[in-house]
């Protein structure tokens, strides 16, 4: 009798611990998010926060799985991609490939735009920015814009020195999946060259199908691309900000609830991720110098003749946004 109410005793308890464990499974939504970069890289720490803050704030419903490295898509157009069929629900990307979804975007990231960070950040915290990285979610792409991170300026890379324009002639040049960008380099007499994620432009260069990139300092440092082109030209064209996206299908299941939640986690992360930027920026800037890379500064006249190139993209590319770019150029005077 007493053995046989243990025995009852016990399957009772294990029925209730299944009733409970399949509730809890049922109301923890696991969502993953896609990030080329390294473990340690400013924005892969920012998506750590982000997953951080929503488990907290959501009390465990909703539960984030950070993917760094591109293990998960080698290339961004092809994890945002999977954004819009819903089968990836967050991918830390530059607005650059972006661009090649949502063609509003491009406006954000013309040559020679701001002045500096200050003027990018005025413009990306303000009204012109936030209407933008609102208008992604409007577009009808299936994508969600959730917040934009530091990226600093970028530059190109290469095998050579490049001290004048002509120097760029010829040149096999990996640009982001955009053809803004490609027919960026292209005005500077070089051949912009798409479909190598970031994680490949070192092997790439290696194996001489390109000449090189173009990249901010903590890309150009982490990525060890220094090692294969050894010229850092200081043009400074653009500053393209990182943009943390979401999958319109994937967060569907989502309750409105914790979608507010997701946002504005996303928000709070942005100047976690700007004082992260500012330290490996300055870092990496000091390493590649240190180990050996050629940096070459541009004469004022040479400065001038790249921006004076790159001109043309404001026309082909950005007539549309005119009112925009106009808009964008006001706040930094
Ligand atoms: C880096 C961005 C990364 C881009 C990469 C690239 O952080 O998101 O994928 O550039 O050039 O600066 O593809």
């Amino acid at each position: 009798m007493k053995k046989s109410l243990v025995v009852f005793v016990t399957i009772l308890a294990f029925l209730l611990c299944c009733v409970s464990c399949a509730k809890k499974e049922a109301t923890t939504i696991t969502l993953k998010l896609s990030e080329v970069h390294a473990e340690g890289y400013p924005t892969s720490l920012a998506d750590h926060e982000f997953a951080r803050l929503v488990e907290e704030k959501t009390e465990g419903r909703v539960k984030i799985e950070v993917y760094t490295g591109g293990t998960l898509y080698g290339q961004e157009t092809a994890a945002i991609e999977a954004l819009q069929i819903g089968d990836l629900a967050f991918a830390r990307v530059s607005a650059s490939p972006v661009g090649s979804y949502v063609p509003a975007i491009n406006a954000i990231q013309m040559p020679y735009l701001y002045n500096n960070a200050q003027h990018m950040w005025d413009v990306l915290d303000g009204e012109i920015g936030q209407g933008l990285l609102a208008d992604i979610e409007k577009s009808g792409s299936g994508l969600i814009g959730l917040c934009y991170y530091d990226a600093g300026s970028r530059s190109f890379y290469v095998t050579k020195a490049v001290n004048t324009l002509a120097d760029m002639k010829g040149l096999k040049i990996r640009v982001q999946n955009n053809p803004m960008m490609v027919r960026m380099v292209e005005l500077l007499g070089a051949a912009g060259v798409t479909g190598i994620g970031p994680n490949d432009v070192y092997s790439a260069i290696m194996q001489g199908v390109i000449d090189g990139a173009e990249n901010n300092w903590p890309t150009y440092q982490n990525m060890g691309d220094y090692e294969a082109a050894k010229y850092y030209i200081l043009d400074n064209h653009t500053r393209v900000p990182e943009i943390l996206l979401g999958s319109v299908e994937a967060l569907s299941k989502v309750s409105k609830k914790d979608m507010d939640i997701i946002k504005e986690c996303a928000k709070e992360t942005q100047a976690f991720e700007i004082e992260k930027w500012a330290e490996k920026e300055a870092s990496s800037e000091q390493i590649v110098r240190e180990k050996g890379s050629t940096v070459i500064e541009l004469s004022p006249e040479v400065y001038a003749s790249f921006q004076a190139a790159m001109a043309p993209l404001y026309t082909e590319f950005g007539a549309a946004y005119s009112d925009i770019i106009e808009k964008i150029k006001a706040v930094g005077n």
